[in-house]
């Protein structure tokens, strides 16, 4: 049900899940801290962006911090993400530091990407990060991939494979579902429900009954939705998926209800057009992820309100430093454009160096 409709339904308590039992004061709280950074770092990236210090494209991902804090929260070592081209809060949450990701974005050789991925192509293999995708559904056969080698190698792990609710409607996605479903891999779909895809709503893209996350019915994989505002549901639910994987090397669909506050890209200056003012401001009021995350804790008597403006301001101050680390980094040398294309060329392997993969001899 989407997290629009404020349909008046009562939801479980997700806080009572084993999952959410252990957690700590600390642990709440660096949730809050999370998302609040992944909301200034990208505020200060809009803000680049209108002084026009960013290339290309940049798709912020505000109004959906909770999805990409609460599913990370659960990684364990042999667990991987991917995703598409919104990936910023998934690359904070996975650990990347934010000189990093605010170099990439202003082209500069100390990005992860050495300045040459941009917005779109954030990645830290050392972080079991794969990335940044920019064709729609483009990543979830490469999530399959993740999770194949996951088995291949006799490990215990998951593939988290994030993308929107455009992307379901994807070939290459039900390609991924069959062969998931069939060689018992496993790797987790998350869609991002939020509701539109560049200016097209959910109901004027998608086929569906009651949601989408059903479609994985048809190749027997399991699924399920949940309500993306709550940190305590979306680690439960996510949870179980993991679970699953880990125990059982079975897929899931998990499709988590979110919301964006921005247009589609900063190029979407429209946004406004194919929804309403007073939808957006429907949603930051009763469904915003940091706000309620905060109300939560203040009601447990985990925060205060001082600590919570102590806390924004470390992550603002934060998100102004690595605007400086960026401006104050050199570009990428004219040399590298050619470098990070091909392993072959870049190790000198013997197809590297003669240009030829097969027939050697
Ligand atoms: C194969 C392909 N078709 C079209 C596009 C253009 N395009 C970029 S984003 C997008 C919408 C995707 O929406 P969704 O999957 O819901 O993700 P969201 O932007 O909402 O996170 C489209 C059609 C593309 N990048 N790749
Ligand atoms: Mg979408």
């Amino acid at each position: 049900m989407p997290l629009l409709m404020d349909t008046a339904v009562t939801t479980p308590n997700f806080d009572t899940a084993p999952i959410n039992q252990s957690l700590t004061s600390e642990d709440k709280l660096r949730f809050l801290r999370d998302m609040m950074r992944i909301r200034r770092f990208e505020q200060g990236a809009l803000q680049q962006y209108s002084q026009g210090k960013i290339g290309g494209f940049l798709h912020v991902y505000i109004g959906q911090e909770s999805v990409a804090v609460g599913t990370v929260s659960l990684m364990g070592a042999n667990d991987h993400v991917i995703t598409a081209y919104r990936d910023h809060g998934h690359a904070l949450a996975v650990g990347m530091n934010m000189n990093e990701c605010m170099a990439e974005l202003l082209g500069k050789a100390t990005g992860c990407s050495k300045g040459k991925g941009g917005s779109m192509h954030f990645f830290a293999p050392d972080k079991n990060y794969w990335g940044g995708h920019g064709i729609v559904g483009g990543q979830t056969p490469l999530g399959l991939g993740l999770a194949y080698g996951i088995k291949y190698k006799g490990l215990t792990g998951a593939a988290l494979c994030f993308m929107g609710d455009g992307a379901t409607n994807q070939g290459a996605w039900y390609e991924s579902l069959n062969l998931a479903s069939l060689w018992d891999l496993p790797v987790v779909y998350i869609i991002e429900n939020n509701q539109y895809s560049m200016g097209t709503s959910l109901d004027r893209s998608s086929a569906f009954r009651s949601c989408l996350a059903e479609r994985a019915a048809g190749f027997a994989i399991d699924w399920d939705t949940c309500n993306g505002e709550d940190i305590y549901e979306v680690r439960a639910k996510t949870q179980i998926a993991i679970d699953r994987a880990h125990k059982q090397s079975r897929p899931t669909v998990l499709e988590i209800d979110t919301y964006r506050y921005y247009g589609h890209s900063v190029a979407d200056a429209k946004h406004k057009v194919y929804r309403s003012e007073e939808e957006i401001e429907r949603y930051k009021q009763n469904h915003d992820p940091i706000r309620l995350w905060k109300a939560r804790l203040i009601s447990e008597g985990v925060l205060a309100e001082g600590k919570y403006d102590e806390m924004d301001a470390a992550a603002k101050a934060e998100a102004d430093e690595s605007i400086k680390f960026a401006e104050a980094s050199p570009w990428p040398s004219e040399a590298s454009i050619s470098e990070d294309v091909y392993f072959e060329v870049d190790r000198q392997t013997i197809a590297g160096r003669t240009g030829k993969h097969f027939f050697n001899d």
